[in-house]
Formats: C-alpha cells, sequence, structure tokens
C-alpha cells in the first residue's frame, strides 16, 4: 500500500495514499446525490478500509462544486414507508458513524441534507471557503432522517439547530466554524490536501490509542459526566497494554521520535 492505488467504483473512487484511505464521492451529474448505489460503495470502500491494517485514517470527499447535495430525491420521491425504512438502507447510513477508524469529511461546495448528515457522520470536517453546509429537507416536506437533528444540535446548541432545521436556511463555512461544525477552513484550491495533512498526522498516532480517544470522546455525547470518566479512565488503564504506550513514553525520555507498531 506504498504507492497510491485508484480503483474506480463507478459511483466513487478509492484510492490510497500511505496509511491514509480516500474514497471520493463520484455523481457529478447529480451533484453527487446520494442514492443506494453509491452508499453500497462507500460502505464497501469503509469496510474495506477498516480490515486494511495499513489504513491508518479515512478521508470522505466530493468535488470542488459539492460534497453532496443530499439523498438522491428522484429515488424516493414516490417511496412507501416500508421501503424507506427497509435494511440495509438505513443501516448504510448508520455504518459510517460507526467506522472503526478515523474519518475525515472533505468538504467544497453544496453538503445539503444527508450530505451535511454524512459529513457530521465523521470525525473531523474539513471545509472550503465555498462549503454550504444545510439540513433543507422541510423545504421538500420532510425533516433529516440520517442524523440530522442529532448530530447539528448536539454540534451548535438546540436554538440554532432548531432554526437551521425548521427554516431550511443554508450556512457559510464560515459560519460553520464560528458554531463548532468544521475544524478548519481553507481555501478551495487546498481543501483536499489541507484533508490529507490532517489524516497523515493521525495517521501516524498510535492506532490503538486513537481508537481508545475516540471511543471516549464519542461516549461523552451519550453518557451522564462519572459514566463518561469511568469510560474514559478504562480506556487509559487498557492503554498500558501496548507496546506503543511502552515506546511512546521511552522515546519521550530518551528525547527521540517515537516508532509506534500499533501493537
Ligand atoms: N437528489 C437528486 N438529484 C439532485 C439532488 C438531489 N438531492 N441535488 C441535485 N440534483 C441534481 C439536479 O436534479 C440536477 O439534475 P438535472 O436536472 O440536471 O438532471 C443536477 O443535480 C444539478 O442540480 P441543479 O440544476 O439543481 O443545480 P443548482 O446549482 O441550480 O442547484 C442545489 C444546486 C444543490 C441548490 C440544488 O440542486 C438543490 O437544492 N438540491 C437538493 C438539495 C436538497 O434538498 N437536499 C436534501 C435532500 S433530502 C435517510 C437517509 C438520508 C436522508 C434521509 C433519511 N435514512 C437512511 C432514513 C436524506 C435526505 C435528504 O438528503
Amino acid at each position: 500500500m506504498d504507492r497510491p492505488q485508484l480503483t474506480a467504483k463507478k459511483e466513487i473512487l478509492v484510492e490510497t495514499d500511505g496509511p491514509v484511505g480516500l474514497i471520493t464521492l463520484n455523481r457529478p451529474e447529480a451533484l453527487n446525490a446520494l442514492n443506494h448505489g453509491l452508499m453500497e460503495q462507500l460502505v464497501e470502500a469503509l469496510e474495506d478500509f477498516e480490515a486494511a491494517p495499513p489504513i491508518r485514517s479515512i478521508i470522505i470527499a466530493g468535488s470542488e462544486r459539492a460534497f453532496a447535495a443530499g439523498a438522491d430525491i428522484k429515488e424516493m420521491d414516490q417511496a412507501t414507508v416500508a421501503q424507506m425504512s427497509a435494511d440495509p438502507h438505513l443501516t448504510r447510513w448508520d455504518r459510517v458513524g460507526k467506522c472503526a477508524k478515523p474519518t475525515i469529511a472533505a468538504v467544497s461546495g453544496f453538503a445539503l441534507g444527508g450530505g451535511c448528515e454524512l459529513a457530521m457522520a465523521c470525525d473531523l470536517i474539513v471545509a472550503s471557503e465555498t462549503a454550504v453546509f444545510g439540513q433543507p429537507e422541510i423545504l421538500i416536506g420532510v425533516i433529516p432522517g440520517a442524523g440530522g437533528t442529532q448530530r447539528l444540535t448536539r454540534a451548535i446548541g438546540k436554538a440554532r439547530a432548531m432554526e437551521l432545521v425548521l427554516t431550511g436556511r443554508r450556512f457559510t463555512a464560515r459560519e460553520a466554524l464560528s458554531r463548532g461544525l468544521v475544524n478548519r477552513v481553507v481555501p478551495v484550491e487546498s481543501f483536499l490536501s489541507e484533508a490529507k495533512k490532517l489524516a497523515h498526522e493521525i495517521a501516524a498516532k498510535p492506532p490503538i490509542a486513537v481508537k481508545a480517544a475516540r471511543d471516549a470522546i464519542n461516549k461523552a455525547l451519550d453518557v451522564d459526566i462519572d459514566t463518561g470518566l469511568t469510560f474514559e479512565r478504562q480506556h487509559f488503564y487498557s492503554l498500558f497494554d501496548t507496546q506503543d504506550q511502552k515506546e511512546g513514553m521511552k522515546a519521550f525520555i530518551e528525547k527521540r521520535e517515537p516508532k509506534f507498531v500499533g501493537k
């Protein structure tokens, strides 16, 4: 996996850059609207990267014009309740937020509806100055259905989430940054390279500790403080069973860079 590899899967492109896996959404004719085929391929690619030990972090990117303009409206306009709630469609959407490796959304252009939800399901978001976020589902007679009401509310608070979801108003990358929804806003020409830089930085860290940190941070959103602190402490102690903890502390004492092996 040393050299970049590129695989075309029709609706997505899959590439590796050393320890970083890159999934690029590839339906330009529909602004990367997330249809069943794309979601199926996206989850397949995520699972392949999860199963590949050399991959330590994963980027999900769109194009400059669109990260994703939402779920495919043309695929669901005539759907019944039974069709909408049928597996595996639903589980595919949930799968992204449950990825076992760190995920970064590289967002430029439209990130609307399911596109915004897909970005929020990732651990981190790098946005270009042209990124436009929004949950416009109310404008087409529904509400966010892939996490928008939950993740947006946790990220920016009830009052702001309420306003954005009830009006369907779009918001800019700068607004998203000021509300804590995205990690950084960068010039459009460098949104992917900045996401890669961040992905490589995380990929160089001890992976078992990275996973423990992600699990503990995610836990903070779901449980009371005492339960969260207990969870954190258990993960902290468990890391003393890893070679990377021994190496990390030894390297500090010996004043050298650590060599992490993922064990
Ligand atoms: N679905 C299907 N096609 C789309 C699309 C979408 N979401 N967004 C854009 N397109 C298509 C357009 O139809 C057009 O195709 P043609 O007409 O050329 O064939 C092409 O992409 C270019 O779009 P426009 O011509 O509209 O381009 P503009 O620059 O004028 O406008 C826009 C760009 C992004 C403002 C506009 O396209 C737009 O408003 N798009 C829809 C945005 C939206 O409402 N998104 C939310 C969709 S609802 C769930 C999982 C997921 C979801 C729910 C539940 N479960 C698992 C339970 C998610 C729901 C949603 O996302």
